[in-house]
């Protein structure tokens, strides 16, 4: 559908066109529609603006992909349809390999969804080759599969809008594992280490910006920014973002809202 430049919605609209033109591809499962209108939901309520908790959220994130030793970074269906190439970008400039793994697995989607990647510039995407494939025995079925080179062998995992049993039972291996999430009560939210309550297609952009003033610091100056970052506190922070900004909405006309 061709979105009207003058729709007051029009970025929302767009968005929503790279899913749903996903979908049609082959990329996105059909529940990646549900997924993504449970996030256009919350991206409401933190006002469709990054957050300064989110901002700080990010700066860490960064921090400890910069400080990881073997990081990785999980793309699944709607990740690769809303942000390829800043996808592409951020796993070039902070060294973070690309590892297609997906909720709905199946062969031939996990191949579209790379191709993918390799059509907004990736060189190397992992999780595609049955060569390098391994078992997560705390997963069942198809989820289980994981690259050698990538998940199964990583210390930070980077999997943002995923579901709640990986991010736990990838913790319970032992990683250290980063989401983006619009929901901050989500199960992944609430099991990361890192939970960035931002919307992606803001996030990742602007991971790019910090990454670019961190890459220079030492491994000692990104593990301060690590000590005195607290994910169970941040999460708190934006659940009084979203209540605070909830009260005072109910407390003015929502006239003011129709400016934007
Ligand atoms: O491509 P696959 O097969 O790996 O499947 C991907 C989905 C997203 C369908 C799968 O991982 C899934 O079902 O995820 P959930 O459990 O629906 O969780 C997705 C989370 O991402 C939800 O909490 C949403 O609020 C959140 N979310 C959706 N869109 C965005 C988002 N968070 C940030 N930015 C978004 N654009």
């Amino acid at each position: 559908m061709d979105v009207p430049e003058n729709h007051p919605r029009a970025q929302s609209l767009r968005i929503r066109e790279r899913i749903i033109d996903g979908m049609h591809k082959n990329i996105v499962a059909e529940a990646g529609l549900i997924a993504h209108g449970r996030g256009e939901a919350f991206d409401y309520l933190i006002g469709e603006e990054t957050p300064n908790f989110a901002e700080e959220q990010q700066q860490a994130a960064v921090a400890l992909i910069l400080r990881a030793q073997k990081p990785v970074f999980s793309v699944n269906g709607n990740v690769a349809s809303l942000c390829p190439n800043e996808i592409v970008e951020i796993s070039e400039l902070l060294n973070i390999p690309l590892e297609v793994n997906l909720f709905y697995r199946r062969e031939e989607r996990a191949k579209i969804v790379a191709d993918k990647l390799v059509e907004a510039g990736a060189e190397e995407v992992l999780g595609v080759d049955p060569e390098y494939h391994k078992q997560i025995s705390e997963l069942t079925h198809s989820r289980r599969v994981v690259d050698k080179r990538g998940i199964y062998s990583a210390d930070v995992v980077f999997v943002p809008l995923e579901d709640g049993d990986r991010t736990m039972a990838l913790r319970k291996l032992g990683k250290q594992v980063i989401t983006v999430d619009l929901n901050p009560l989500s199960r992944t939210s609430i099991w990361s280490s890192i939970t960035i309550v931002n919307n992606i297609v803001r996030s990742i952009p602007e991971m790019i910006e910090i990454g670019h003033k961190l890459k220079g610091l030492s491994l000692d100056q990104l593990s301060e920014i690590l000590n005195s970052y607290d994910n169970d506190k941040s999460l708190r922070e934006s659940l009084e973002y979203i209540s605070n900004r909830l009260k005072t909405l109910s407390k003015t006309s929502l006239k003011n809202l129709q400016k934007k």
